[in-house]
């Protein structure tokens, strides 16, 4: 793999200021959003006036802490416009969560907003290793998902060349990856697994491709598979983390040089880690839920969103800003199994050791005679599908399993193709379960 690193100078002045100068300028961020949002926020001032806070009580960075957290439930409470803090004829842009069940998350961008986030986007993928000049093909869905347009954006402000392709007909993207040159991928990285598939279909060699660089996000990925898609492609793969309620993607990402956890660009989002039963903040080190303050945001700022999503802080490396550890999932993705708390993404990285398995899969949750029981489907590599072979691998993964994650599942081979493909976010659980 090239080496990617950026210069130094190439760098925008904050990434690599002094931490009294970022805690400065988020003082003063801080205090214009809380501002902002009580002046022109219906549903902030009430909730503030309800336990008599008030914007000029914050006096430093930690008294963020006193003020209210903000839910995905408040978001729909307010369906469509009602957190929106400045007039609709000033809102340029709104994207939306699909939302499996009752109304979409609704969120609204000023020209401005629009512009920081183009600027955030091109940041993390300088840090990804993408240069000015460079192709890069952005499989994230497009339309009101923020992937596909956050991405585009981004890339335009970087300076690349964009394929605007979006999810889906895989067949196509990786011809177009190979006749327009593409050198960044950004898609999710369980697509990538179906475009390394399609690769192999059409007889092309991955690691001869063009790409050089995949900015993966969207979904949960482990060490695991950044090392499965970095062989096969010989390329680097760095995680791009972000959600819409709080921008989109760009809100965190990895340096290409350490691929240590993703810097939060801190300038412009305040983060802190609470824990989950007292919904206390933690201090950094200290796993738990993130919560997310915008520092900028004109067209909805939120204040202490709920993410749902676990990780903990960590000091800067490559950068000053500090960084938060690859997600292990969500809080709400976790399954309790017999009195064990499993991710997905631990399941991934015990299948990726097995070499006889694809990386493919999917977990299934029923209850056989009132126990819960944990399938998981995979499927077995070209060249080892016979019955016997497929057992193999099945009872490996099983020990594996148990032998890490402490809990007696059963595994699934299935012939190639067996296991759903993802096009954007993988679906990873299904749960059978009667409530
Ligand atoms: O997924 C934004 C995005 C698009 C990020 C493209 C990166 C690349 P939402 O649809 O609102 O926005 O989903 C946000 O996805 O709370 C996490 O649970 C999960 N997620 C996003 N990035 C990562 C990541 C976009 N790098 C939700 N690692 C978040 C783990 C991620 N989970």
């Amino acid at each position: 793999m090239k080496d990617l690193t950026p210069s130094r100078d190439s760098l925008d002045p904050i990434e690599i200021a002094s931490r009294d100068e970022i805690s400065d300028l988020q003082l003063k961020r801080m205090r214009w959003t809380l501002d902002h949002a009580y002046k022109n926020v219906g549903f902030y001032k009430s909730k503030f006036d309800a336990i008599g806070i008030h914007p000029s009580d914050l006096k430093s960075l930690s008294d963020i802490a006193k003020f209210p957290f903000t839910e995905k439930k408040d978001l729909r409470d307010n369906y469509p416009f009602d957190l929106f803090a400045v007039p609709q004829n000033q809102i340029s842009r709104i994207h939306a969560s699909s939302g499996t069940t009752g109304k979409p998350t609704v969120v609204g961008y000023t020209k401005g907003d629009i512009d920081r986030w183009a600027e955030l986007v091109a940041r993390s993928m300088r840090a990804s290793g993408t240069k000015p000049g460079d192709t890069v093909h952005v499989a994230y869905g497009y339309g009101l998902f923020t992937g596909g347009l956050g991405a585009h954006y981004g890339a335009e402000k970087l300076g690349c060349t964009i394929v605007p392709i979006s999810g889906g007909m895989t067949q196509r993207q990786v011809t177009l990856i190979e006749d327009f040159k593409a050198t960044t991928i950004m898609v999710t990285p369980s697509y990538m697994l179906s475009i390394l598939d399609e690769y192999k279909t059409q007889g092309r060699d991955p690691r001869e491709s063009c790409l050089e660089v995949g900015i993966f996000g969207a979904e949960p990925w482990t060490n695991a598979m950044r090392k499965e898609v970095e062989n096969s492609f010989d390329m680097h793969a760095v995680d791009i983390y972000g959600l819409s309620e709080v921008m989109g993607p760009g809100v965190a990402n990895e340096c290409v040089e350490t691929k240590d956890g993703l810097h939060i660009w801190e300038d412009h989002f305040y983060p802190e880690i609470i824990d989950l039963k007292s919904n206390k903040p933690k201090i950094d080190g200290e796993i738990g839920e993130l919560v997310f303050t915008t520092l900028t945001k004109e067209g909805m700022p939120i204040i202490r969103y709920r993410t749902r999503d676990l990780t903990r802080l960590l000091p800067g490396t490559a950068r000053s800003m500090r960084r938060m550890e690859k997600v292990t999932g969500r809080s709400d993705d976790m399954i309790i199994l017999r009195g064990v708390n499993i991710f997905p993404t631990q399941i991934e990285e015990q299948l990726l050791t097995v070499e006889t398995l694809s990386p493919h899969f999917q977990i299934e949750i029923i209850k056989d005679q009132r126990m819960d029981k944990m399938l998981v489907h995979t499927e077995c590599v070209v060249g080892k599908e016979t019955e016997e072979e497929r057992s193999m691998s099945s009872r490996r993964l099983k020990e594996k399993i148990k032998g890490s994650v402490g809990v007696t599942v059963d595994v699934i081979v299935h012939k190639t193709d067996g296991v759903p493909r993802s096009q954007g976010k993988a679906v990873r659980v299904i749960d059978r379960r009667e409530n």
